[in-house]
């Protein structure tokens, strides 16, 4: 099992990491996504699993089980990154699900149930800005229409990007998840919640309400050394006002001395990005989480606030869009006790980041994921890690759970 895992993990080490900053670039539909899903369909025929996939670049290797009457048992993750991304969120629970069903097969087990591998397609959200595109489509809980109409940063739409890679898009609800009576999603820890309390794998509770907002300031254009500075109407000084605003409205939520916001402007885009001009237009993404649904409509609808007095105040002009949120999930919990007991009694954690498992588990399917510890707690860098003796313990988990699951 450690020399399959081993194995495994090396042969996508290299698959789009930067050698400059060590981390990955794994954007849907470009040559490394692309790469790590032909890696995946080998995987899939060296185990002798049934590949189907959908419309959306969803994909599934199937074990069949004994009883193909019974729901099917789901696991996997994502293969695509963040921009500069780490190595373990979503290939990790991919990785996991192969070495597991290794494991189970060493261990004679037979299942009943069909047991899938899944990858799904741009679950970061990096090239098409919506979180969980593939599983959001697939589950129904997102209009084709919509999907039909993003494009990436080079006005690349996202059937033409499918097209382009080979694949035939058909958007919307997906063949793949109609048998599927259960979901189990292996992912690297994304905080330090399981360091605390020194253990290598735990379970989630639930996920925070999250949500991408496109913030668009515009004012006016003109040189920058000619325009007094009274006379200017600066979108970057709103901006910079609104970033500032949005770290301070979410560190202003704290519940019994532990936080319970995060707003994060991570993205901008200046037109015309000259170093001598006052800029015309400046759009920052904002990436806000809180723990309900209805502190992150305050936090947002705060920032929103601050950026339009500061607007008034330049001359400029703020419109914000929602463009991706997701409501709070509260996972399985009879199906995570179950699985917690399993190990005699595993840690139930919540956590702020989004996962496949969230939308499935908002479309109807009992869901529940595994966390497995990340010593730092960093995500969505290249820093981030997960030692190789929990992630091995993270399959016998997962292979454990499968077993019962798939019974
Ligand atoms: O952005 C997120 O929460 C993620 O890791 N998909
Ligand atoms: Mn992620
Ligand atoms: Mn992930």
């Amino acid at each position: 099992m450690i020399d399959g895992f081993e194995q495994m993990w090396a042969a996508l080490a290299p698959v789009g990491r930067s050698a400059s900053s060590g981390g990955y670039f794994r954007q849907p539909f470009g040559s490394a996504e692309r790469e790590c899903h032909a890696w995946f369909l080998e995987q899939c025929a060296a185990r002798g699993l049934r590949v189907e996939q959908d419309g959306n670049a969803n994909t599934v290797g199937w074990w069949d089980g004994s009883d193909p009457s019974l729901p099917r048992v789901l696991t996997g993750s994502h293969l695509d990154s963040v921009l500069d991304g780490g190595a373990y969120d979503g290939p990790l629970g991919v990785v996991s699900a192969f070495a597991a069903i290794d494991l189970l097969r060493e261990r004679c087990v037979v299942p009943s149930r069909t047991v899938g591998v899944a990858a799904f397609a741009e679950e970061e959200g990096s090239r098409f800005s919506i979180a969980c595109l593939g599983s959001q489509l697939a589950a129904g809980a997102l209009d084709p229409e919509r999907a039909r109409a993003l494009t990436d940063r080079d006005g690349v739409r996202l059937e033409d990007a499918m097209l382009a890679a080979g694949l035939e898009p058909e958007l919307g609800p997906s063949p793949l998840l109609r048998d599927v009576g259960c979901y189990l999603e292996l992912h690297v820890e994304q905080g330090r919640d399981l360091v605390h309390r020194e253990v290598p794998v735990g379970l989630a509770s639930a996920i925070w309400p999250h949500g991408r907002y496109r913030f668009d300031f515009t004012g006016e254009a003109n040189h920058a050394g000619a325009t007094a500075m009274a006379d200017r109407h600066d979108p970057m000084l709103t901006y910079a006002m609104t970033a500032l605003a949005a770290n301070k409205q979410a560190r202003l939520l704290t519940d019994g001395g532990s936080d319970t916001g995060r707003a994060t402007f991570g993205r901008i885009e200046v037109s015309p990005n000259a170093t001598n001009a006052v800029p015309d237009r400046v759009t920052g993404w904002l990436d806000a989480r809180c723990e309900s649904d209805a502190t992150l409509a305050q936090l947002v609808a705060a920032v929103e606030k601050q950026g339009q007095e500061r607007a008034t105040r330049d001359g400029t002009a703020l419109t914000v869009t929602a463009e991706s949120v997701a409501p709070a999930v509260h996972f399985d919990a009879t199906l995570t006790a179950r699985l917690a007991a399993l190990g005699g009694g595993r840690p139930v954690i919540p956590t702020a980041a989004g996962h496949d498992a969230g939308v499935l588990a908002t479309a109807g399917i009992p869901s529940a994921m595994l966390f497995v510890r990340n010593p730092t707690g960093v995500s969505h860098s290249p820093a981030e890690h997960a030692g190789i003796d929990d992630c091995l313990t993270g399959v016998e988990v997962l292979a454990d759970a499968l077993a019962e699951l798939a019974r």
